[in-house]
């Protein structure tokens, strides 16, 4: 495929794949809890490309590896950057189910945080239930050594993997990240609302951060700080923005 070879090119210049990130702010105090990287991609002739273009076939691909440790590198590289600036926000990376099937992946990232000199709770990596659901012992091997060197995990997109939570008790985690579709419907649907409102509870229940994606609007977060949702993301407070802008952001909200 033409694009995964672009995709090889861009991987080793190194100025095509740019991470975004936004911020996710405590409900009460508007202090950042957590940034989230969201890679995009400069595309010489195609101009800005998002990950629902290029990130499915890469998971179907032998780039996948290289493409992992580089989001890693870069969000790593960022998170050593704030440091320098007296920023200490955690920083978060999407990991495709597909990466956690590589062994490798515990070694190549205490590698990498040592390199960056970044403690390692101060990454946090998302995972889909999906991926957790999964019965295959390497990914709870991968997950379980990635959690004792004191990496954080977070379930992304919470609630729309259709099944038990099981996996809750199978594999600790740090974060439940409230899919963006239940906090959209809230303030229309009941179930919605109840979706979310049991999410808090759990995480409260269990000792885990919530955070509410997706929030556009002014209302939506007065539903969640009513729910006892205390953590969110979305347009309403940050969108995605360039590592050059965030540094100042943080600065002036911690
Ligand atoms: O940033 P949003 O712009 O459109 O991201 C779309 C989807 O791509 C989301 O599901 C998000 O989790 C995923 N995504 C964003 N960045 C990355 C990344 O670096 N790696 C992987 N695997 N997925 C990503
Ligand atoms: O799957 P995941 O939760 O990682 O996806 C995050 C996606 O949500 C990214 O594409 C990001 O750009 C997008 N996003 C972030 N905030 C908002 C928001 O307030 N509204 C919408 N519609 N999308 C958002
Ligand atoms: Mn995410
Ligand atoms: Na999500």
């Amino acid at each position: 495929l033409a694009l995964l070879a672009e995709l090889r090119e861009a991987l080793d210049s190194d100025d095509q794949l740019v991470l975004a990130l936004q911020p996710a702010v405590d409900l009460s105090t508007g202090v950042p809890t957590g940034v989230e990287a969201l890679i995009r991609w400069h595309h010489p002739r195609r101009g800005w490309l998002s990950p629902m273009d290029f990130v499915r076939p890469v998971e179907g691909s032998e780039l996948l590896g290289a493409f992992t440790r580089y989001v890693i590198d870069k969000a790593l590289a960022v998170a050593a950057d704030w440091a320098r600036h007296g920023v200490d926000v955690p920083i978060s990376i999407n990991l495709s189910a597909r990466s956690l099937l590589d062994p490798r992946l515990p070694a190549e990232v205490a590698e990498t945080l040592r390199r960056h000199q970044v403690p390692p709770h101060r990454l946090v990596l998302e995972i889909t239930e999906t991926v957790m659901m999964s019965e295959l012992e390497v990914i709870d091997e991968v997950l379980a050594a990635l959690r004792s060197m004191g990496v954080q995990l977070a379930v992304d997109d919470f609630g729309t993997g259709f099944s038990s939570l099981t996996f809750l008790t199978r594999i600790a985690v740090d974060e439940l990240k409230v899919d963006r579709s239940f906090v959209m419907r809230m303030a229309e649907s009941p179930e919605a609302a109840a979706i979310v409102r049991t999410t808090v509870d759990l995480g409260r229940e269990l000792g885990l951060r919530v955070v509410a994606e997706g929030v556009e609007t002014a209302d939506q977060r007065a539903v969640l700080a009513e729910l006892g949702c205390t953590a969110a993301q979305g347009y309403h407070f940050f969108k995605p923005m360039p590592s050059d802008k965030i540094v100042s952001v943080l600065r002036s909200l911690l």
